[in-house]
């Protein structure tokens, strides 16, 4: 498994609080980026923007993110194209091409992303198109909408221009058709099982966005829809505030609504860390069989601070800040 090679190898950094004082913007950009922050906090910190943040062990998809806002574009093309990287990758086995199909054999996908004005693209248990990240913008931009399901976003998806294909690689289907052989409905979320990407990133204005996409449980039933693609649970962004945005058992994170609660919680004066651990309380209290099943959190307030927290251990991110991109552990709950 990918993430778990990646935890043996990576330099484990406890909360991964990385926030330093370093800005790589210069000059007018800097003096934009001072003005974005100091318009929404109270305090003199310095920004450590532009950042990406992005659930699990994904550097090629923050590094991605990182260069498209060097290159000047916004924090909502750098998530677009950032997350289109796990899409893309056949060897992530939660998200787009190569993701685990339902009970049937079916890959359907969800994803959602989020601008800075709080608008709300997306598109829930698509089929056949590789980067449902890029349909969802596209309902948030050319359509009066903002969620399209099933049949009607995939028609959506190739009348605007998406190419119909087969995304269930060869190892997704072996995989499947070993788990038909005992056919046990089961959906725990371990480290074996999930890399469904959320990413947030601020650019040099100081604009905050994010993006969400994932193949969902593997072996769910036929229709399931996650978080993932839900506004509040798997993303939310509020500009003058921050984001989250969730990975694992998304009927947890839906029925507490956890990313809006970790961006309310930051607007009521908690940090990044602090709101995250509030919102996996609330799941941990809500649900006495919390030792089934995993849920990981992050978030980033208005001045690049970041949070991480979790159920179980082995939940990690990655961050893209100050020229440097790191993978960090998130503290978790369930230390007994
Ligand atoms: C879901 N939250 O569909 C997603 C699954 C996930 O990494 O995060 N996988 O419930």
């Amino acid at each position: 498994m990918k993430r778990r090679k990646f935890i043996q190898s990576a330099a484990l950094t406890g909360l991964g609080l990385t926030v330093g004082s370093a800005l790589t913007a210069s000059g007018d950009d800097e003096k934009s980026a001072e003005k974005a922050i100091a318009a929404t906090t109270k305090t003199d910190t310095k920004p450590v923007i532009p950042m990406v943040l992005a659930t699990w062990n994904v550097p090629n998809a923050t590094k991605k993110a990182w260069d498209v806002m060097q290159e000047g574009k916004s924090a909502l093309d750098a998530v677009e194209q950032g997350v289109m990287i796990e899409e893309a990758d056949v060897n992530n086995q939660s998200v787009g091409k190569g993701g685990l199909p339902d009970r049937d054999g079916n890959v359907t996908l969800d994803a959602c992303i989020m601008n800075k004005e709080g608008d709300y693209g997306a598109v829930v248990c698509i089929e056949n198109i590789q980067h449902p990240i890029s349909v969802a913008r596209k309902v948030m931009e050319d359509t009066p909408h903002v969620l399209l399901a099933g049949n009607g976003a995939k028609k959506f998806a190739i009348e605007s221009g998406f190419t119909p294909e087969n995304l269930l690689t060869e190892a997704s289907k072996k995989a499947w058709e070993t788990w038909k052989v005992e056919a046990k409905y089961k959906p725990i979320i371990n480290v074996e099982n999930h890399d469904t990407i959320g990413m947030l990133a601020i650019d040099k204005n100081g604009d905050i966005s994010g993006a969400c996409t994932t193949s969902g449980l593997s072996y769910k039933m036929q229709g399931r829809v996650g978080d993932s693609a839900i506004i509040g649970s798997g993303l939310f962004i509020d500009n003058e505030i921050g984001g989250a945005t969730a990975t694992g058992m998304g009927e947890e994170v839906l029925k507490t609504v956890g990313s809006f609660l970790i961006v309310e919680l930051m607007r009521q004066g908690k940090s990044p860390q602090e709101a995250c651990e509030e919102a996996v309380k609330r799941v941990v209290k809500k649900s006495p069989n919390y030792k089934d099943f995993q849920v990981g959190y992050i978030a980033v307030n208005k001045k690049g601070e970041t949070g991480a927290y979790c159920i179980h251990e082995w939940f990690n991110y990655t961050t893209y800040q100050n020229g440097e991109n790191k993978n960090h552990k998130a503290d978790f709950y369930n230390k007994v």
